[in-house]
């Protein structure tokens, strides 16, 4: 099995190391051109959760027209990179399998257009990882990777089953579900609330409960989210709030993806997350001044750090 994962961010950088650990073949493309000729020539360094360091060769090249050739590719590039991926993904070898990663929801309906449903999986992962360096992957908490086609099919693709037992060998804990959207709008509920709430307030995700307050903008946004699900027929219901307190629990002491994109001058998932969340609002005539709120207030604080040039 050859693996291609697009993305030299904190989890592709994971995902190649650890499948690079177990011996898969497996290449990291880079959206830089200087990521790729650092990993050739240092190799990628992954600082596992007991603290030691492992250090392995890999592949690797900048993304080009034709993305090389694989059986299955891990998208792994957030968000706001995703447009110009796009055309390469519909240019994928027909037999091969796409492994889609994000945050957020709006890449969706863009990936079912240029890939067909039998070669379409989706991830929703808890594990927890940072970019130390360009070439070095800190493995920070232990999660899951789900992996699943959006709606349940008849068919299930023998290669994404043996894509699951290669990930477990390789010692990611992964498991495969038969429809993964109703996991995939937990997530995006717990991240419409979580990413922009500590971004905005520029705190640790732990941090969130401290504060009757923010506890109360919380349970706002919670509300609204659970009503826009509802109208595309998913079920959030209190379950999912006690989800949402326990990840800020488990997660306490990091910062979210957010607030350290807005630290890095980058650009956040905003759109992709409570902007998504506003536009299916909108098209349902349902109320959306809570993610409509938190949105424009990333978009105004991460323009006025532009501005600073901080
Ligand atoms: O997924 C996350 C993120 O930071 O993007 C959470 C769940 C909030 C953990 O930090």
């Amino acid at each position: 099995m050859k693996v291609v994962v697009i993305g030299g961010g904190s989890v592709g950088l994971l995902m190649a190391a650890r499948l690079r650990s177990g011996g898969i073949h497996t290449m990291l493309v880079t959206r830089g051109e200087t990521q790729a000729r650092q990993l050739l020539a240092e190799g990628i360094k992954l600082q596992k959760l007991d603290g030691s360091v492992l250090h392995l060769t890999i592949d690797s090249s900048p993304i080009q027209k034709k993305l090389p050739l694989a059986d299955i590719y891990i998208l792994a590039v957030k968000q706001p990179d995703l447009p110009a991926i796009y055309p390469l993904l519909a240019k994928l070898p027909t037999d091969a399998l796409l492994i889609a990663l994000q945050n957020g929801l709006s890449h969706v309906e863009p990936l079912q257009q240029v890939i067909s449903p039998d070669r379409l999986f989706f991830a929703i992962n808890s594990e927890g990882a940072m970019r130390l360096a360009p070439t070095f992957v800190q493995h920070t908490g232990q999660g899951l990777l789900r992996i699943g086609p959006w709606e349940a099919t008849q068919t299930t693709s023998q290669l994404v089953q043996n894509f699951v037992q290669t990930a477990q060998t390789c010692g990611i804990p992964t498991v495969f579900v038969k429809q993964i959207s109703e996991f995939a709008w937990r997530k995006l509920v717990a991240n419409s609330i979580i990413n922009p709430m500590t971004a905005l307030f520029e705190l640790r995700n732990g941090e969130l409960l401290h504060s009757s307050d923010l506890l109360a903008m919380m349970r706002e946004l919670f509300q609204e989210a659970a009503a826009i699900a509802a109208a595309t027929g998913q079920h959030i219901d209190e379950q999912v709030w006690q989800e949402l307190l326990t990840i800020c629990r488990n997660t306490s002491q990091n910062y979210s993806s957010m607030l350290q994109d807005i630290r890095a001058g980058k650009s956040t998932e905003i759109e992709a997350i409570n902007g998504y969340l506003v536009k299916l609002g909108q098209r349902h005539g349902l109320p959306t001044q809570w993610h409509r709120t938190v949105r424009d207030a990333i978009l105004l604080k991460t323009g006025i750090r532009l501005l600073k040039g901080d």
